[in-house]
């Protein structure tokens, strides 16, 4: 096939020897880790020389480049992969076979990259692996932090943190790049001075600075030879720490240095959709951007002279708010270093510079405090100034008189920077991430930006890549799905999966669909044995929830709900109830209380369900503990139904519902994010949607709220459900566990509204939906037939279809050809 370099017996050799160079061992003395390490590294002597390719390419066909921008690349595991990608899978399972070496083991020593939060860092990492795929040149621009998103681990019920130190074994993969090193500063004053000619230069004094040097991680494309790169960006001191500069007197410059350098790629925020506003968190955004932004404008300048046509071979994507800084870094390298004036600059970096909008929480909105960025920026900080001087000037001149619009809309106003405003007036284009969640930003929260300048804003509704979520998540049903088709061109396109509908009728082929499920659903009983060492029922409905943990992911809905239905076996063991097996997965933010409650709650519930033996294990409750990336792929895999519950208008998009509905579980959900267009996609009847409109509860919200003191009032066995939060039923006789639950969803004492998240609202009609579940699951024809089209439809949620996207609206890239 297509890779004539892979040699079974080369490739054999090569781990024989990795394994005594590096750990002066043979194959059968050496650690699963070990093995690892010289797999992973005979699997990058292979890939190396297709990156060599694609650099060359790069270098002869001058191609436009992206830039994505991204505080986060939620990577997981590079080695199976990778291994997908160069169809090399197969083969070298069978390699290391005859070697006595399981792929499988090797690939679990492997640490997942896990240097994101949630979705806004793993669509950052689907979206690598489509660009490499379709032929494009990009480069992922972030930070190698030293320790990403913490582990979870589950004691006594609470989530407990522990560092990742994922780098500890060294990481095979990636590459040290020492020669593109780059000087970012801080702080300090600027002075003004005027040369001979009369011209204004800024010179910054006083500054602390750090070097930032890349590591580069290869992007293997799918089948194609081509190799991008992630570049992430390590922090060191300028000059190493020296006993001179102490006699000097710079001694605590120097430590001072040392201590920035340490402390800035240190950890990973680990908040999701919640802004803190630490000075740390705007040092490594200026850190990473300065440094991608002098890289990428070197590299131009190596093969280009004229600056100003950058925008045809150059454009920057910036990954929500958190990389706006680039638009002020841009602006002071063309002003300061290569000479612009102004308008030539302005013209240059609004031609370069575009924004993702990933959410309209209020709370996740970056407003730095003007003291603290100017103290640290203070150039960049001049030149938002400007920008904001600008537009303020043109705004007043586009409607006279209304002060109104200035303050909405200004970049600097009350003491703060507003990124996402910088973010608009200099991005060339602004996107939200699925069709409703758009609407909303036009419609809403951007209303007045939309009004000023309709042609930036564009909706790209949000993909996944099937190569990682099928093609190595799910063997079993990529090799079925590749059968039935006749064809494995769907890696590359996933539309043909619409060609498995002819099957949606077929009494055989819904039968093999089943069983591969049911396997999936025993790979999936088999994990949470050994992890959580809970026994399950792979004939029970797993219903699975995973994701990041939010109020407004509605996670206690879901788990209020199971509370419910406990009640209800336990009133009526008579009734027949076809067994459950209710999954969750979540990490809170550390310092996010109330989805700890949370976290705990279920944890409860799980242990007081699971325990009671006289429900015949009709319900079992299953917390699996540090949900990431790696696990995530057995999860969807083994799922039956998808939850996905946000309150409508909250979620953006969302691409955990994608990974389930290519996987074969349909949608239990609000019509909420891209859940709009899987319905769109595979038919109501196909999907369990139930709950407020977004319209609804925006309305509600304008309005103060609703009042959930009359549901409880009037429907008993939601008022049961409720009081059990404070009854002592699941805090072990404890009645105040849970009492500030209790008071979120029904004392406007506790939160700014009660039940902000509309939980008591949509109670009934989740419950509602829930039995249409159960009713249909009973009905095997029926479910494996939702099932199957449920995979069959998914077509438009490959994230290479939103990759052309992107590339035809806003990036304009040209395709690329890697020979070897
Ligand atoms: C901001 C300031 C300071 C510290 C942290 C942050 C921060 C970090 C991460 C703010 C937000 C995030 C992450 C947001 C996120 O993951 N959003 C999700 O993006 C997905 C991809 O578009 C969507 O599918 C989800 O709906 C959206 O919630």
């Amino acid at each position: 096939m297509y890779n004539p370099i892979f040699e079974k017996e080369k490739f054999k050799r090569e781990v024989t020897n990795n394994v005594k160079t590096l750990f002066r061992k043979t194959v059968d003395e050496a650690t699963p880790q070990q093995l690892f390490q010289a797999v992973s590294y005979a699997v990058k002597e292979v890939i190396i020389d297709d990156w060599i390719a694609t650099q060359k390419a790069y270098k002869e066909q001058d191609p436009k480049i992206v830039y994505y921008m991204s505080m986060e690349f939620l990577m997981g595991r590079a080695l199976g992969n990778n291994l997908i990608n160069m169809t090399a899978y197969k083969e070298v399972a069978e390699a290391l076979d005859e070697m006595g070496i399981d792929l499988n083991a090797v690939e679990n020593e492997e640490p997942d990259a896990a240097l994101g939060n949630g979705g806004l860092g793993r669509l950052a990492a689907c979206f690598l692996d489509s660009l490499a795929t379709l032929g494009y040149a990009a480069y992922g621009c972030g930070i190698r932090y030293r320790y990403g998103m913490f582990k979870q681990k589950i004691e006594d019920g609470y989530q407990v943190e522990t560092p990742d130190n994922w780098l500890k074994n060294g990481n095979p993969f990636e590459l040290r790049r020492p020669e593109y090193a780059k000087e970012v500063r801080f702080g300090g004053n600027i002075r003004v001075e005027y040369d001979e000619e009369g011209k204004t230069h800024f010179v910054q004094e006083h500054y602390e600075s750090v070097r930032a040097v890349p590591y580069d991680m290869p992007i293997v494309g799918y089948n194609n030879h081509m190799v991008n790169t992630l570049r992430i960006w390590d922090a060191e001191p300028i000059v190493d720490f020296q006993l001179d500069e102490f006699d000097r007197g710079d001694y605590h410059k120097a430590v001072e240095q040392e201590n920035l350098a340490k402390n800035i790629v240190e950890v990973l925020y680990p908040n999701d959709n919640h802004y803190a506003g630490k000075e740390l968190r705007l040092k490594q955004q200026y850190f990473f951007i300065s440094a991608s932004i002098q890289q990428a404008l070197s590299k131009y300048k190596m093969t280009h002279d004229d600056i100003h046509k950058l925008p045809e071979k150059v454009t920057f994507q910036m990954n929500d708010t958190h990389p706006t800084v680039a638009v002020a870094e841009l602006m002071r390298i063309l002003l300061d270093e290569e000479g612009l004036g102004w308008n030539e600059a302005w013209e240059i970096t609004t031609h370069t510079c575009a924004y993702t909008n990933h959410t309209i929480m209020a709370e996740a909105l970056e407003k730095w405090p003007i003291d603290l960025f100017s103290r640290l920026l203070p150039r960049v900080y001049q030149i938002i100034q400007e920008i904001d001087r600008r537009f303020v000037e043109q705004i007043r001149s586009q409607y006279p008189g209304d002060e109104g619009k200035v303050k909405r809309m200004a970049i600097l106003m009350d003491g703060q920077v507003k990124m996402a405003h910088l973010a608009i007036v200099a991005g060339y284009s602004v996107n939200g991430v699925a069709a409703l969640h758009t609407e909303i930003l036009k419609k809403q929260e951007l209303r007045d930006f939309y009004e000023m300048m309709p042609s930036k804003f564009n909706n790209k509704t949000n993909g996944i890549t099937q190569r990682r979520f099928l093609l190595h998540g799910n063997p079993l049903l990529a090799d079925w799905v590749t059968e039935k088709l006749g064809t494995k061109d769907w890696a590359t396109d996933l539309s043909l999966m619409s060609g498995l509908r002819k099957w949606a009728d077929d009494e055989e082929a819904l039968k093999e669909f089943m069983s591969i499920k049911y396997k999936n659903k025993e790979r999936l009983a088999q994990y949470i044995l050994e992890h959580n060492g809970i026994e399950i029922d792979p004939r029970s409905i797993f219903d699975v929830q995973v994701k990041r943990l939010h109020e407004y992911k509605r996670q206690l809905l879901n788990i209020l709900h199971v509370m419910y239905l406990y009640n209800q076996i336990k009133e009526h063991p008579e009734r027949s109830f076809y067994p459950r097996t209710f999954i969750f997965g979540a990490k809170a933010s550390a310092g996010y209380i109330r989805a700890k409650q949370i976290i705990k709650l279920i944890n409860s519930v799980a242990d007081v369900v699971n325990n009671d033996r006289s429900i015949n294990g009709k319900l079992k409750v299953v917390f699996i503990e540090d949900y990431r990336v790696s696990n995530a792929e057995l999860l969807f895999a083994g799922a039956d139904v998808s939850e996905q519950i946000s309150t409508a208008s909250k979620e953006a998009s969302g691409t955990g519902n994608m990974k389930f509905m290519l996987n074969g579980a349909p949608t239990l959900g609000t019509m909420d994010g891209a859940n709009v267009e899987i319905v769109q996609e595979v038919g109501i009847e196909n999907a369990f949607i139930f709950g407020l409109s977004s319209d609804e509860v925006i309305s509600f919200e304008q309005h103060g709220g609703y009042n959930p003191v009359d549901i409880y009032n009037s429907d008993h066995e939601i008022r049961r459900v409720v009081d059990q939060l404070v009854d002592g039923t699941y805090g072990y006789g404890n009645r105040e566990m849970y009492r500030d639950l209790y008071n979120s969803l029904l004392n406007t004492k506790s939160s700014s509204r009660a039940d902000m998240y509309f939980i008591l609202k949509d109670f009934r009609a989740y419950a509602e939906a829930q039995e249409k579940v159960e009713a249909a699951y009973r009905d095997r024809d029926r479910w494996a037939k939702m099932a199957l089209l449920n995979t069959a439809s998914c077509g438009k949620f490959s994230s290479d279809r939103t990759i052309e996207e992107y590339v035809k609206d806003i990036w304009h890239l040209d395709k690329l050809t890697v020979e070897v």
